[in-house]
């Protein structure tokens, strides 16, 4: 069926008042489709189709947007809203075994690709760390729809599995990251420990903190978190090193152009600040000084699930050619070499803005 039919089909089976007129497409997600439905009243959504090859339990992924948003709306805070269908249920299943859902477009907002100011940065830590804020007192059981997503040790299993089974010519030319990646095995393992040893504790996060998921308005001030398909229990670390990884990149993920690539300690300073402002008296000694590393650690498991998946002939991301994975891969463990130079003064920062923020 051509697409637009599609959509007015799919679109006309959730409880709206509003007649379907026409679509564009959200084009920066790796996994599931997303478009913006425009409708005849000039009233927008969001309709989005949730990969089902990728999120096996796409019902609970569903599950776990809608308690976390009721979560959020209870306490007044803003957040996406979503919309069930005429048969009151908050996910549709097409001919094609295909999951849909629906939510209302906040209108006059805006994403960012990329940070170009500090107080974009400030605002994104805001919000980020908003959102574990206000999610850490949630206490019903979030179903983990990805088991073991931000595993460093399951990311090295899978990525174990595809070098054992990759193509001769795929080996040789990922050979110089597949090194890195073993070289660096242990040290990467620091979270995996912290949370083993209950040195952090697990809580509800939102695992895709890219700077594109911060919906913000004219004014740019953030508004909320949106994209929430992976919201589950993980530590706050996750939050804020994947946000930092994008935020403070100074290319696109895949950018082929390394020597362009460094790490923004001013985005990084701003970021942090307004994390620790909202997070003030939900984080403890200890979790803050696993902050630092984090930055590393979690553009590292980026890096590594690339390669895993160009290893694996790219059976996961969506890929536009055959080297985006290595690319990417490329891209983000440069991006650790870059960060790492710039160790000693995230850490510092780290600790004195913990010092002046929070108790
Ligand atoms: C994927 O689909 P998207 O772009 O929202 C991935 C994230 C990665 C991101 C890299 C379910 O997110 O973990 O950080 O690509 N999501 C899933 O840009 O694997
Ligand atoms: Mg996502």
């Amino acid at each position: 069926m051509e697409l637009k039919k599609k959509l007015a089909t799919i679109f006309q089976q959730f409880q709206t008042e509003h007649t379907f007129k026409g679509f564009e497409t959200f084009n920066s997600g790796h996994i599931n489709d997303t478009f913006l439905i425009l409708t005849q009243e000039e009233v927008n959504y969001v309709l989005q189709r949730i990969n089902t090859t990728v999120f096996k339990k796409a019902i609970d992924v569903i599950h776990n947007k809608i308690k976390i948003t009721q979560h959020l709306s209870k306490k007044g805070i803003q957040t996406i809203h979503f919309i069930p269908t005429k048969e009151n249920s908050y996910s549709l299943i097409d001919n094609d075994n295909h999951l849909w859902n629906l939510s209302e477009f906040i209108e006059n907002s805006q994403t960012f690709l990329k940070v170009n100011a500090n107080d974009i940065a400030y605002q994104a830590g805001l919000i980020t760390a908003e959102f574990l804020a206000q999610t850490s007192d949630f206490e019903n059981d979030l179903v983990e729809t990805l088991p073991n997503f931000h595993s460093m040790s399951f990311r090295f299993q899978e990525f174990q599995n595809a070098l054992n089974a990759t193509s001769k010519i795929r080996k040789q030319k990922a050979q110089k990251w597949i090194d890195f990646a073993l070289a660096n095995k242990k040290e990467m393992m620091v979270l995996d420990r912290a949370i083993n040893q209950k040195e952090i504790r697990l809580r509800v996060t939102h695992n895709d903190t890219k700077i594109s998921n911060i919906l913000f308005d004219t004014n740019n001030k953030a508004i909320c978190m949106i994209d929430l398909d992976t919201v589950m229990k993980g530590c706050i670390h996750f939050d804020y090193g994947d946000a930092l990884r994008t935020i403070c990149n100074t290319t696109d993920e895949d950018e082929v152009n390394v020597s362009a690539i460094n790490f923004n300690l001013n985005y990084f300073k701003n970021y942090t600040e307004g994390f620790l402002k909202s997070l003030a008296n939900n984080i403890s000694k200890q979790e803050a000084s696993y902050l630092p590393i984090s930055i590393q650690v979690m553009t590292f498991i980026m890096g590594l699930r690339f390669l895993t998946d160009y290893l694996n002939n790219d059976v996961y991301y969506k890929t536009k050619h055959s080297n985006h994975n290595l690319e990417r891969a490329n891209n983000q463990f440069s991006l650790v070499q870059k960060i790492r130079e710039q160790q000693h003064e995230i850490n510092s920062f780290v600790k004195s803005t913990y010092m002046s923020s929070c108790h």
